[in-house]
């Protein structure tokens, strides 16, 4: 097994098997410009303890599988230039060559399992880009949360994304896609959309339990919540479709490819709502955080 370097915080909650929630670290390097990236990321680990659990961000650093940083070490990471996105694909070779990288949903949630945490809040999801009959663009978080069982909580997948079609490879995948307390799956930024969830449940008890039963019948794979924005702080569909639109074509003419679309478009629709999607981000992810939490306690006390 490969070793692992807990923070003093997460090892001891290890040790009291106390509840633990996994956070990225790609969110931090790659989704949102410093200092913000930095305060969010402080945030949502208060949140978590505010909540009753302890935050566990996970990255690695020159060539060390960190779970849970120190404050100095997260603020080191928020302010780092170069530093690499790591997915599945990635993450054994950047732990090989002592490298430094922040870790996507798929390589977060291997991190996780590794370390017995089975519960992981991010913003949202990669999934299947738009264009991507042309491009072939489809994230491995969708391959992870079909083999890696650790329960993912986000608003959705990214909204810069195909939506139906990335909805429509986690069925053939036989992931669980759950909105949490209402029929429609939210849409990252939109508390809503015209989709009809597959699944829902209304409490992290039941979320606890559904996870339990998963296990019990020895299906690989985890769950995706889909935990919609409160309403107050959303950007409604009909606003932010026609930005996402433009930073898309934006993309295109650039001839912005692979690892480089996501950061990219997030970055340019942060410039085009002049800073709106990254506070509902923000907010977001800190909603996520505090659902995350509960399920961990549900997790604890089944
Ligand atoms: N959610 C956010 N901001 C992000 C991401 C998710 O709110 O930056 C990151 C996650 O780490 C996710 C990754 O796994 O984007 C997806 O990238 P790709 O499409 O290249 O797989
Ligand atoms: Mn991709």
């Amino acid at each position: 097994m490969i070793d692992l370097h807990f923070s003093p915080e997460v090892q001891a909650a290890l040790q009291a098997k106390a509840p633990i929630v996994a956070l990225e670290s790609t969110i931090i390097t790659h989704g949102m410009p410093f200092p913000q990236n930095m305060e969010t990321a402080r945030l949502v680990e208060q949140d978590i303890r505010d909540c009753g659990a302890v935050p566990a961000t996970i990255a690695v650093m020159d060539g060390r599988l960190h779970i849970g940083l120190t404050d100095t070490q997260l603020a080191g990471l928020a302010q780092a230039g170069n530093v690499q996105k790591l997915s599945r694909a990635d993450l054994a070779l950047c732990l090989s060559s002592g490298g430094t990288g922040a870790t996507t949903v798929a390589a977060t949630m291997i991190a996780a399992k590794a370390a017995g945490i089975r519960v992981f809040a991010t913003g949202g999801i990669g999934g299947v880009h738009r264009g991507a009959d042309q491009s072939f663009d489809i994230s491995a978080d969708l391959q992870e949360l079909a083999e890696t069982e650790v329960i993912v909580v986000g608003a959705g997948a990214k909204a810069i994304l195909d939506l139906p079609k990335t909805w429509e490879v986690l069925e053939t995948l036989g992931v669980p896609v759950i909105a949490y307390g209402q029929d429609n799956l939210p849409a990252f930024w939109s508390s809503s959309s015209a989709h009809k969830a597959p699944l829902r449940l209304d409490s992290p008890e039941q979320i606890a339990a559904a996870y339990a039963m998963r296990k019990a019948l020895g299906l690989k794979g985890g769950h995706l919540i889909c935990n919609p924005i409160p309403k107050a702080d959303e950007i409604p569909e009909t606003e932010i479709n026609p930005i996402i639109r433009q930073a898309l074509s934006d993309a295109e003419a650039q001839g912005i490819r692979g690892k480089e679309v996501t950061p990219f478009l997030l970055s340019r629709i942060y410039d085009l709502t002049k800073g709106r999607s990254l506070t509902a981000n923000i907010v977001l992810v800190r909603n996520n955080a505090r659902l995350a939490a509960g399920i961990a306690q549900a997790l604890s006390a089944a």
